[in-house]
C-alpha cells in the first residue's frame, strides 16, 4: 500500500510517494561504514545569510570531507544563493520564503532521491561549527537514527563561555525540554537545536511529514514516537555574528504558546511504531 502524505511545508508535496510506515520501518539498518564510503550530504538552510554563507560552506567542506554540501536558499532576497554557488555548493532555491522547516524538508527529500545515507545539517548564520556536526554524523554512523547537538547539555562547553540567549528564549527552552522530555520519556535539553545528523530512516519520516514552523521541537516528539533512536550530543555553539535574529520576546512568547498546542496534538496522534 502506498500513500502520498504531506502536511506542514509545501516542499515537494506534490512529488513524493512513500510506502506506509509499517512497511518502511522494517529492521533497523546500520551503516557498514567501516568498509566503504557512506554517501553523505551536509546541508545548510539559509535565509538572507550573505555575510556568513561562504565561511559556513568552507567550514563544512573542511570538517566533513567527502560530503556533498548543499545550501537550501529559503527565498533569500540577498546574494546568498549566488555566493553559495560561487563557493561550489549545490543550491536548492525555494521560490519564496517558507520557513526553516520547509528548507529542512527540501533537503531530506533531495537526499533520499539522490541516495544519500547520512545527512548533516547546520545553520547558515555561522552559529554551528562544522567540527561539531562531524561528531553528530559519527553518532549516526554508530547507530543513532537522529543525532541532535545540544548547547545546554552538561559537558557541552568545557572551557568555552556558556551559550547565552535572552530570558524569554531560555524560559521557552526549559518549557519545551520539559514537555518534550515528558511526552517522549527521554531527556532532551536542547529541543530547538537545528544542528543535527540523520540516517535514511529519520529522513524518510521527516520527508513525509514535517512542520514548517515547529520543525525542531515537534520533530523530536515525532521521531521518538515513531520508534527512532534519537541521541543528544553535547556540542559547542556560537553567538550569531551577522544578520538579524528573527526572534523577539513577543514572537518568542507566541511561538511558545503555539508550540505547546502542537506538542499536545502530537501527543494525541497514534504512535507509528510500537515501542
Ligand atoms: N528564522 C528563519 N530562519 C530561516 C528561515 N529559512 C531558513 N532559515 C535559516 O535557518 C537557520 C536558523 O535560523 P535562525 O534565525 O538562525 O534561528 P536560531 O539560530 O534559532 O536563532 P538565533 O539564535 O537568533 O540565530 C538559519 O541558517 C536561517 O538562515 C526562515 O524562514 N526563518
Ligand atoms: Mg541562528
Amino acid at each position: 500500500m502506498e500513500r502520498t502524505l504531506f502536511h506542514g511545508s509545501t516542499a515537494g508535496k506534490q512529488l513524493l510517494r512513500f510506502p506506509h510506515p509499517d512497511q518502511r520501518f522494517g529492521p533497523r539498518r546500520r551503516h557498514p561504514c567501516q568498509n566503504r564510503c557512506v554517501k553523505k550530504l551536509v546541508f545548510i538552510p539559509a535565509w538572507n545569510e550573505e555575510k556568513s554563507i561562504e565561511a559556513v560552506i568552507a567550514d563544512a567542506r573542511e570538517h566533513v570531507p567527502g560530503a556533498d554540501i548543499m545550501v537550501v536558499d529559503d527565498g533569500s532576497t540577498d546574494r546568498t544563493p549566488e555566493l553559495a554557488r560561487r563557493s561550489g555548493a549545490l543550491v536548492a532555491s525555494l521560490p519564496f520564503n517558507q520557513g526553516v522547516g520547509a528548507a529542512h524538508q527540501t533537503a531530506y527529500i533531495f537526499a533520499l532521491r539522490h541516495d544519500y545515507e547520512i545527512c548533516g545539517q547546520l545553520d547558515g548564520d555561522g552559529q554551528h561549527p562544522a567540527s561539531e556536526v562531524a561528531r553528530l554524523i559519527a553518532a549516526v554512523e554508530n547507530g543513532a537514527d537522529l543525532a541532535v547537538g545540544s548547547r545546554f547539555a552538561e559537558d557541552a562547553n568545557p572551557g568555552v563561555p556558556e551559550y547565552r540567549s535572552t530570558f524569554a528564549r531560555r524560559l521557552g527552552q526549559r518549557l519545551f525540554s520539559l514537555l518534550v522530555s515528558t511526552s517522549t520519556r527521554q531527556t532532551f535539553t536542547d529541543t530547538t537545536s537545528g544542528m543535527r545528523a540523520l540516517n535514511v530512516r529519520a529522513m524518510e519520516l521527516f520527508a513525509e511529514r514535517y512542520s514548517s514552523e515547529f520543525a525542531e521541537v515537534e520533530s523530536l516528539q515525532q521521531a521518538v514516537r515513531a520508534g527512532l533512536v534519537v541521541e543528544e550530543v553535547p556540542v559547542h555553539m556560537l553567538a550569531r555574528e551577522h544578520g538579524n535574529s528573527f526572534i523577539t520576546p513577543l514572537t518568542s512568547a507566541f511561538y511558545i504558546f503555539k508550540t505547546l498546542i502542537v506538542l499536545l496534538i502530537g501527543q494525541l496522534r497514534p504512535k507509528q511504531v510500537g515501542q
